[in-house]
C-alpha cells in the first residue's frame, strides 16, 4: 500500500540557514534508498541528502538557492511499501564518507548523524579533483562514467559542474573524430580506408585471435611507453664453446642446451645488480614496485603469433634445468597448450630472434615490465685486441627501455654488465 512521507533535512550538525545549491530529483523521478536528493553548501563543506527509503518524488518542496535547517521539508515521497522502506541506519552513518570528513577544518565538529533518518553525506573534493566544485552526487555519476571531475567545466552557480555539464563532457568526448586514441589524448590522422584490388588481386587473411588479442596490448605499449633501445654486442665466444661442450654431454639425455638458458641466466645477474629494470609502476605512475622475484617471460614465435610464457625463479635454477623448461615451455607454447596463469607474473621479457637471424630490433616493452631484451643471430667479427684483429664470436643485444623509469645512462650500465657477464660466464657461479 503506498504511503506518502515527508522528507526533511536529517540532522546537519550545527549548520542552521545552509544553502541549497542543487536539487537532484523531480516530481515523477523514482528514487532508491541512499539516492542523493539535495545538495547542501555551508562555508565548510559540499553535503548530499541522501533519501531514507525507496518511493516515487510526488512533490519537491525546495529550490536551489533556499536556505534550510534540520526538520525543513525537502520533498513528499510516496512509498511502495506501508511500513516504508527501512531507514537503513547503518548504511545511512556510512553514507558520511570518512576520508572527505577526516578533511573537515574543525576535527572536533559533531558528527553528522545522530538518530533515524539519512545522513547527508559530505565531500570537500578528492585529491587529484583539484579545484573543481561538484557535489559528492555529481563525483560518484562522474566517476561511474570514468570522468574526472576537474576536466569538467562548470556551468552552475559558482562554477559548480552539475549532471548536465557531466552528460555534455561525455558527448563531446564520445564526438571527437574517429582515430583519437582515447585515455593518453593522443591524436593521430585517420587511416586511409583503401580498396587494394583496385590496383591488382588481394586475398583476405583473418588475423589469429592471438595477434588480435596481442596486437591490442603491443599497439597500447607503444605509444604509451616512451621506448628507447639501447644495443650492444656480447663476445660469447667461451661461452659458446661451453655450450656446446655442454650440449654434446646432454643431447644423449635428450636435452638441447641452447644460447637462451645462458642469457636467462646471465640477464637475472644484471637484474640483481640493477633493480630497477626487474620492476613495474605503479597505477599512480609515482612509485616504482621492485620485484623480488626473478620470473622471465620468453616470446615464443607460434605459428598462431607471438606468446609469452613466464620461467619462474629463474634466480634458483642452473642452465641445464632452464634449457629443459625451455624445451618444454615453448613446445607447449606451439600447442596452444600454455595457461593464462603461466603467461603473468614476469618481470622482465627476452625476445630472441637468434635462432632466425637479424643484427638488432627495437623490441616493444612488455607492459606493465619496464624492459625487454632482444637477441638477434651471433656471429664471428673481428675484434681488435692488442694490437690485432682476432676473430669472435659476437652476439647482439637490443635492449629497450622505458625511459620514463630508466634513464641512458642505467640502460648503458645493464648491457655492459651483461656483455660481461655473457663475456665471462664464470662469473654466473659467482
Ligand atoms: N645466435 C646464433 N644462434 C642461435 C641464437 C643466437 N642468438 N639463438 C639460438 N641459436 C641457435 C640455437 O643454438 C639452435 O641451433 P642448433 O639447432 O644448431 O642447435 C637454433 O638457433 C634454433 O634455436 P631455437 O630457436 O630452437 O632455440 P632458442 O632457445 O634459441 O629459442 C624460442 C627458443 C622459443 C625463444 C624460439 O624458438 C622462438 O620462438 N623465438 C622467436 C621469438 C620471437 O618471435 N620474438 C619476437 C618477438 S617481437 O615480435
Amino acid at each position: 500500500m503506498a504511503e506518502t512521507k515527508q522528507i526533511s533535512v536529517p540532522d546537519i550538525g550545527n549548520f542552521k540557514d545552509v544553502n541549497v545549491v542543487e536539487v537532484l530529483v523531480k516530481a515523477g523521478d523514482a528514487v532508491k534508498a541512499e539516492d542523493s536528493l539535495i545538495t547542501l553548501e555551508t562555508d565548510k563543506a559540499t553535503m548530499d541528502v541522501p533519501s531514507p527509503s525507496a518511493g516515487v518524488v510526488k512533490e519537491v518542496k525546495i529550490k536551489a538557492g533556499d536556505k534550510v535547517s534540520q526538520g525543513s521539508v525537502i520533498l513528499l515521497l510516496e512509498s511502495g511499501d506501508a511500513a516504508g522502506a527501512p531507514v537503513a541506519q547503518p548504511a545511512a552513518a556510512a553514507a558520511v564518507s570518512p576520508a572527505p570528513a577526516a578533511q573537515t577544518p574543525n576535527p572536533s565538529r559533531p558528527p553528522l548523524v545522530r538518530g533515524g533518518g539519512a545522513a547527508p553525506s559530505l565531500d570537500k573534493g578528492r585529491a587529484g579533483e583539484g579545484l573543481a566544485h561538484a557535489s559528492p552526487a555529481i563525483r560518484r555519476f562522474a566517476r561511474e562514467l570514468g570522468v574526472e571531475v576537474a576536466q569538467v567545466r562548470g556551468s552552475g552557480e559558482k562554477g559548480r559542474v552539475t549532471k548536465e555539464d557531466v552528460q555534455n563532457f561525455i558527448k563531446a568526448a564520445l564526438a571527437q573524430p574517429r582515430g583519437t586514441a582515447g585515455g593518453i589524448g593522443l591524436r593521430v590522422a585517420e587511416m586511409p580506408v583503401v580498396d587494394f584490388a583496385r590496383f591488382g588481386a588481394v586475398e583476405t587473411k583473418p588475423l589469429s585471435r592471438i595477434q588480435k588479442l596481442s596486437g591490442a596490448n603491443l599497439h597500447r605499449n607503444w605509444v604509451s611507453i616512451p621506448h628507447v633501445t639501447q644495443f650492444e654486442e656480447a663476445d660469447i665466444t667461451e661461452m659458446e664453446a661451453f655450450r656446446k661442450q655442454l650440449g654434446t654431454e646432454y643431447a644423449a639425455q635428450g636435452i638441447k642446451i641452447t644460447p637462451l638458458a645462458f642469457l636467462l641466466r646471465a640477464v637475472v645477474e644484471a637484474l640483481q645488480q640493477f633493480p630497477d629494470f626487474n620492476a613495474s609502476l605503479d597505477a599512480s605512475g609515482e612509485n616504482l614496485i621492485l620485484k623480488k622475484y626473478f620470473n622471465i617471460g620468453v616470446a615464443v614465435d607460434t605459428p598462431d603469433g607471438l606468446v609469452v610464457p613466464v620461467l619462474r625463479d629463474v634466480n634458483q635454477k642452473g642452465i641445464v634445468q632452464l634449457a629443459k623448461e625451455l624445451a618444454e615451455i615453448s613446445g607447449r607454447a606451439r600447442e596452444k597448450k600454455i595457461s593464462a596463469a603461466e603467461m603473468q607474473g614476469g618481470g622482465f621479457t627476452i625476445s630472441s630472434l637468434g635462432g632466425i637471424g637479424g643484427t638488432a630490433f627495437t623490441p616493444i616493452i612488455n607492459a606493465p615490465e619496464v624492459a625487454i631484451l632482444g637477441v638477434s643471430r651471433s656471429s664471428m667479427k673481428p675484434v681488435y685486441r692488442d694490437g690485432a684483429f682476432v676473430p669472435r664470436l659476437m652476439l647482439p643485444l637490443s635492449l629497450s627501455y622505458d625511459h620514463r623509469v630508466i634513464d641512458g645512462a642505467s640502460a648503458v650500465r645493464f648491457t655492459v654488465y651483461l656483455a660481461q657477464t655473457l663475456a665471462d660466464i664464470r662469473r654466473l657461479a659467482l
